[in-house]
Formats: C-alpha cells, sequence, structure tokens
C-alpha cells in the first residue's frame, strides 16, 4: 500500500498535507483525544474556550504556559522532518495543520496554521496589539497588554472563527490538489474536518495516516495505519 500511494505522490503536480496532533505525538506533545489526550486531564469546555478565558484567564494562562514549557522541551520528530524535506524537494506540496505548537516550523516548514500558535499573542480586548514569541512567564503583569486588558494566546478556541483568509486559503489548496495527505488528526474538529470530504467531491485523491480509525477512515482511497514519525519518511524516501 505504501508503495502505491507512493506512486501517486510522484504523480501529483499538487500535494496537499494536512497534519494534526499525531504528528507531534512521537516528539512527547500530547494530543487532544485519546487515551493519553490533553482533553482527558482538562476539559475542553474549561479551558480552550473564550468564556473560559473570560471567567478564568489566569488558569487558561496556567495551562498554556505548561504547555509551553512541553512544547520548548520537545525536537520536531522524523514525521515533520519528512515533510519539510518533501516540501524541499518538491514544488507543489502545501503543508495545512491544525497544531499550534510550531514544530513543522522548528523542522524548516512553512505551514499554513489554520488553529493558531502557541507562541503567539494577542490582545484579548482586540486592541490591536499582536506579538510573536514572546517570553511570557508568570508574574501575571507580564500576561497584561499595555491597554491594561489581558494577552491572550493566539489560538483558535472552541466557538471562534477561524481566521477566514487563512481558512480560503487552506480550502483552495485543497481543492486543487491532486492528492490530501491527512495525517495523524481525529478529524472530528470543524471546519477542518470538512476538508478531506470537500476535496475528495472534487476529484482529489485522499489518503490517511493515523495509528487508529478515524470517521474519515472510510471514505479516503487508502488509510495507512501506523505513525507518522515512521510511515512519512518511508513515502518521502519512495517520492
Ligand atoms: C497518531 C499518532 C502518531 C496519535 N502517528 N497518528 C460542525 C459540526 C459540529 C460541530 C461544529 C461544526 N462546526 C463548528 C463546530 C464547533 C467546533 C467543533 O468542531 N466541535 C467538534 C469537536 C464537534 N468548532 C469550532 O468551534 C471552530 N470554530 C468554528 O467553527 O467557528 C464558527 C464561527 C463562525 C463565526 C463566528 C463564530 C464562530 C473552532 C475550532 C478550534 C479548535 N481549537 C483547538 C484548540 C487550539 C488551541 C489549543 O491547542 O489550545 O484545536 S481544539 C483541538 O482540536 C486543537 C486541534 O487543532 C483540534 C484538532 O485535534 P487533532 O489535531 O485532530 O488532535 P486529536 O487529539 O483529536 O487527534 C489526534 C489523532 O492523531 C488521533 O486520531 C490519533 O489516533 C492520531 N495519532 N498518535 C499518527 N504517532
Amino acid at each position: 500500500m505504501n508503495t502505491e500511494v507512493a506512486g501517486w505522490m510522484r504523480a501529483a503536480e499538487r500535494i496537499v498535507i494536512l497534519t494534526g496532533a499525531g504528528v507531534s505525538a512521537e516528539s512527547g506533545v500530547p494530543t487532544f483525544r485519546g487515551s493519553s489526550g490533553l482533553w482527558r486531564q482538562f476539559r475542553a469546555e474549561d479551558l480552550a474556550t473564550p468564556d473560559a478565558f473570560a471567567r478564568q484567564p489566569a488558569l487558561v494562562w496556567e495551562w498554556y504556559l505548561w504547555r509551553r514549557g512541553l512544547i520548548a522541551a520537545a525536537q520536531p520528530n522524523a514525521g515533520h522532518r519528512a515533510i519539510a524535506r518533501l516540501e524541499q524537494r518538491r514544488r507543489g506540496v502545501t503543508l495545512l495543520s491544525q497544531n499550534v505548537d510550531g514544530l513543522h516550523r522548528r523542522a524548516g516548514s512553512d505551514p499554513i496554521e489554520l488553529h493558531g500558535n502557541l507562541w503567539h499573542v494577542r490582545c484579548a480586548n482586540a486592541c490591536g496589539v499582536r506579538a510573536h514569541d514572546l517570553e511570557l512567564a508568570p508574574p501575571r503583569e507580564q500576561l497584561r497588554c499595555a491597554c491594561g486588558a489581558w494577552l491572550r494566546p493566539g489560538v483558535v478556541w472552541f466557538g471562534e472563527p477561524l481566521d477566514p483568509e487563512t481558512l480560503d486559503r487552506a480550502t483552495d489548496a485543497a481543492a486543487a490538489a491532486d492528492l490530501l495527505l491527512v495525517v495523524g488528526t481525529s478529524a472530528v474538529v470543524y471546519p477542518v474536518a470538512a476538508l478531506p470530504d470537500m476535496a475528495r467531491r472534487r476529484g482529489v485523491r485522499v489518503v490517511e495516516i493515523n495509528i487508529d480509525a478515524t470517521p474519515l477512515t472510510r471514505h479516503v482511497d487508502a488509510h495507512l495505519r501506523g505513525s507518522a514519525a515512521s510511515i512519512l519518511p518511508e513515502l518521502e524516501r519512495q517520492v
């Protein structure tokens, strides 16, 4: 099956790769769902919503600062690096990621980040202040914008719209692809979860790489069961 998929990749002019938390799992970054997912320890509704931030900003920041610490200590894995090599070696490869951890960038990729980036902050009061790569740590004053409001993580929470321009770019890329690789995502969080189905209806070949089945599995042209860090380098070597 991997050989057939590698053949599809060689023949494709435009390849889109859509990644989720599973691609960073082997770097030691917890996924969201599943037996060791983040949502098992913390309820998403308690932490990753605008309401939660409005109620308990300090608690939500504590969770994000804890995750920043985990991610800062992690390294991109063989899966991230295989994607970056593919982008460098071939024209027409577009990376879309739901991940906010920045590990694709550290591997040398230039992803379209659909759910934002954990290393970015912006003013929670939308005064216009945005910043990248702030070294944020308690004390709490550092988490305040110059306008006096809280700063917030530059990520997309449940109930918030994705940046329309970013979503349009991702949708256009997926619709125009010859091949869409969907890697390490449970494919349940919308609107991103709708991209593979939209692409398939437009005749794009869809391949899923995941250690488990997902709601997408029965709709794809091929499901490669296994870890992103083992399958992606194997495919990249054959392309
Ligand atoms: C491996 C592996 C290995 C493990 N190798 N694989 C339509 C229907 C129903 C609901 C909705 C709908 N449209 C919108 C909604 C509501 C909601 C939603 O989708 N809810 C569903 C959960 C039901 N969506 C939203 O609220 C979105 N906003 C929106 O639609 O706004 C509309 C609007 C318009 C106008 C005005 C106002 C609103 C926003 C969604 C934002 C998601 N945010 C998060 C948090 C980001 C910040 C943070 O990190 O703290 O994004 S939630 C979380 O889930 C995170 C992820 O990017 C996202 C997806 O998770 P992912 O990546 O798939 O991870 P997991 O853990 O779920 O899966 C890991 C997978 O890897 C598993 O399959 C494993 O098997 C696999 N795996 N190890 C390969 N080694």
